[in-house]
């Protein structure tokens, strides 16, 4: 399976430069020979102006959140069908900065990744453990119940392994932490989807750079990474698409 990377902007992008970023990443990608999938994930807001921009780069589009109901009364929320009319493909669900600011819980992520689904997206469920849970020794137990909570049982998706501690902090998991988790998480997948489980993408996220991305990448059970910060510029986000060509 070829390695995907997907760009998660957060709340950062204007108009003119989340123009300016796409077309460089779009420059950028066409001098990579036989690139790998390449998602960007840019704030509601822009995703109906780079949709257009993106057609014919072999750059996907993806958005960051979305609501688990179909429609109705839910102020400020956005909708699985508002985005794939738009021509999203991805949606990065229970980021745990959602868990944190929104207080979503597993059972709303869940409920997420199936409407989601139904709306045709490929839904991107994040996991991890909190520094506190990984200093109890815990962090098994809660990415595992993560997995039980979050995913729901017919998921058709990719997972997202960042752990807290690593996110935004500019240093990632330590090659064998990552190493480690990925395998537990694969064991995890397998136990409760069977078949799928062992096909099932993961991607690390927390930290990643394009210093970084040539030791994460390779390590067993790694499918891609999921970055933040890095993904914010074209000189940054690119090395990283290119450890994964
Ligand atoms: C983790 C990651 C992207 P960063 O949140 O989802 O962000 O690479 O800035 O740690």
């Amino acid at each position: 399976m070829r390695q995907m990377i997907v760009g998660n902007w957060k709340m950062n992008g204007l108009s003119a430069p989340s123009r300016e970023l796409v077309s460089a990443l779009a420059q950028g990608l066409k001098a990579i020979a036989n690139p790998p999938p390449v998602v960007v994930c840019p704030p509601f807001t822009q995703l109906a102006a780079l949709a257009p921009l993106l057609k014919g780069t072999g750059i996907a589009l993806g958005a960051q959140d979305c609501h688990q109901a179909p429609s109705g009364a839910h102020t400020g929320d956005i909708s699985a069908a508002m985005l794939a009319e738009l021509g999203v493909e991805y949606v990065i669900l229970g980021h745990s900065e959602r868990r944190r600011e929104h207080g979503e819980l597993d059972e709303t992520v869940r409920e997420k990744a199936v409407a989601a689904m139904e709306a045709g997206l490929t839904p991107i469920v994040c996991i991890g453990e909190s520094a506190d849970q990984r200093a109890a020794g815990e962090y098994q137990d809660v990415v595992g119940w993560q997995i039980k909570g979050s995913l729901p049982d017919n998921f058709s998706g990719v997972v997202a392994y960042e752990p807290v501690w690593a996110i935004g902090s500019g240093v990632p998991a330590s090659p064998q932490d990552i190493a480690d988790m990925m395998g537990f998480i694969r064991a995890e997948l397998t136990r409760q989807f069977g078949e799928t489980g062992k096909t099932m993408r993961i991607l690390y996220g927390g930290s990643v750079s394009g210093r970084e991305a040539p030791t994460i990448l390779p390590i067993a059970e790694v499918g891609g990474a999921l970055v933040g910060g890095a993904s914010l510029k074209a000189d940054a986000f690119l090395p990283i698409v290119r450890a994964a060509a």
